[in-house]
This record gives structure tokens, sequence and C-alpha cells, in this order.
């Protein structure tokens, strides 16, 4: 179902930039599961290049009961600019949620004004899929912008207007990136360094994806994934509250 995004952001991705494939630890790139009705495959890659320190982009295929698109890019540590963040997700027939965002590392008015306020433009060509929903799992204060895609919608909605909101929203990071200039000072850069670890531990804390991942792969094979791959700088709880 979301099949088409992941290969629109490929493309775009190898268009733009001088990829190199960043190693997924061993058993995370891929795995299959015989639970549930039809089982699940589970599929990631991640790639580097200078302006971008990791992409990285997953594919459930769990066949009509879970169809999942969850993708993060990191820009690298010298940009403050947002990190841009998609996750489609289609439970069955009747739940589909879709969200895609630039996700805000910092929250004052400057950075605001240089990277949120100019989605705002885009955000209101697609008004079908802005609903004001509540976040269950995450504070929608905390890495969301208040321009994020964020809505429960149907199967048609994606096929005929989801694709073009995508490409409007990435047009505009690439250009932001395009225009991003790096920062020198090693306190900025560790400033941002911090906030993408932080951004990382706050995920993955919150991840509502671990239940699923757990009942389709195991809780042991999940919490490598999370830990391992999706957040890989974020430190497993019981381990970073001994230290
Ligand atoms: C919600 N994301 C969810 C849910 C699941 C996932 C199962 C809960 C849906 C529900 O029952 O309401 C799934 N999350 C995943 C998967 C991965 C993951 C499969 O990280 C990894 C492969 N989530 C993101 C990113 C964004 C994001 C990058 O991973 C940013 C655009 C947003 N997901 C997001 C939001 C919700 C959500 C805002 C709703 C959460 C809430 O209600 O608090």
């Amino acid at each position: 179902m979301y099949r088409p995004f992941l290969e629109h952001l490929e493309t775009e991705l190898f268009r733009r930039f001088d990829l190199q494939s960043q190693p997924i630890p061993p058993g995370l790139e891929r795995q299959e599961s015989d639970r549930g009705q039809t089982g699940a495959i589970i599929q990631s890659w991640c790639y580097q290049c200078p302006e971008l320190r990791k992409i990285r982009y997953t594919y459930i295929d769990g066949g009509a009961a879970a169809q999942v698109f969850n993708s993060v890019i990191y820009p690298a540590h010298c940009y403050d600019i947002p990190l841009l963040g998609i996750d489609f997700l289609c439970f069955g027939k009747k739940k589909i949620i879709v969200v895609l965002d630039f996700q805000p590392l910092f929250r004052d008015a400057k950075y605001q004004a240089k990277y949120i306020e100019p989605m705002k433009a885009v955000r209101d060509r697609h008004n079908d899929l802005v609903q004001n929903l509540e976040m269950k799992f995450y504070d929608a204060n905390q890495y969301f912008s208040k321009y994020l895609l964020f809505a429960k919608t149907d199967a048609e909605t994606v096929q005929t207007k989801l694709m073009d909101a995508y490409i409007d929203y990435l047009n505009l990071y690439w250009q932001m990136l395009d225009q991003a200039e790096p920062l020198t000072d090693t306190a900025d850069i560790d400033r941002i360094v911090k906030a993408q670890k932080d951004y990382d531990q706050y995920s993955a804390e919150r991840d509502p994806a671990s239940g699923l991942f757990s009942s389709y792969f195991g809780h042991e094979w999940s919490e490598r994934f999370l830990y391992e791959f999706l957040f890989a700088d974020a430190k497993p709880l019981a381990v970073s509250s001994k230290k």
C-alpha cells in the first residue's frame, strides 16, 4: 500500500545525494514472522551522505493486517535543521494513520520562524490530511511541529491525496537542506549532537510500535531493533539508570 512512497523517497535520495550504505546489525535488516493471520516481513534500509548522517526507512508487509512505512532522516550534526519523520500505517481495513513532519530539535521562536513557519504554506495546501488529533503516546509539543500532517484516514485518500502532500513536504525539506549553512562552532555542533541523541532516547522510550514488533517478531528482537537500529543513540532504560 505504501510501496510507492518508499520508492519515491529512494529515487529522490539517490538522485540528490551521494549515498553510502550503512550497515544494519545482523538479523535486523530483514525478518519474517509466521505469526498473525498472514505473517509479516519487515525490511529496513540505511544510508548516509555528507549532508545526512543517517537515513533509515522500514517497510512492514503484513498483508491485509498491517502495512507500515516508517522513516527518519537525521541531518549531519553541523546542520540544526529538523529531522524528517514519516510514519504511514495501515492496520486492517479500518485503521489508517498517516504522520509526516519536520521534527524540530529546538523550540525557541527563532528556530520556529526559520524552520517551521515555512511549512505552513505546504500544510495549508493539504488540509484533508490535517486533523487536530490528540496524541496518546507522544507529547505533541516535543519533537513535533505545529504544521505536521497527521490524519486518521481511508485508503482512497491515501491513493488520491497523500502522494501530492508527501512530494510537497519532501521538496520543502530538500530546499531547506540546500539552503542550510553548516555550523562550525564546536559548542553549536555539540548542542545538535545532544538534541539528536535526546530525540532517539525520547522516541525509543515512547515508540508505540514496540508492541507490534514484539507480537510479530518477539520481545527480544523488538528491543534490539529499537535500540540497535531505529534509535541507535538511545540507551535501554535499565542500562542508562545504572550509569
Ligand atoms: C503512532 N506509530 C504509531 C502507532 C504505531 C506506530 C503502531 C500507534 C498507532 C495507534 O494505534 O494509534 C508504528 N512507529 C511505528 C513503527 C515504527 C515506529 C512501525 O517508529 C518503526 C518502524 N512515528 C515515527 C516517526 C513519526 C511518528 C518518525 O516513528 C513522525 C512523523 C509519529 N506515530 C507518530 C505519531 C503517532 C504514531 C504522531 C500517534 C501517536 C500518539 O497518538 O501519541
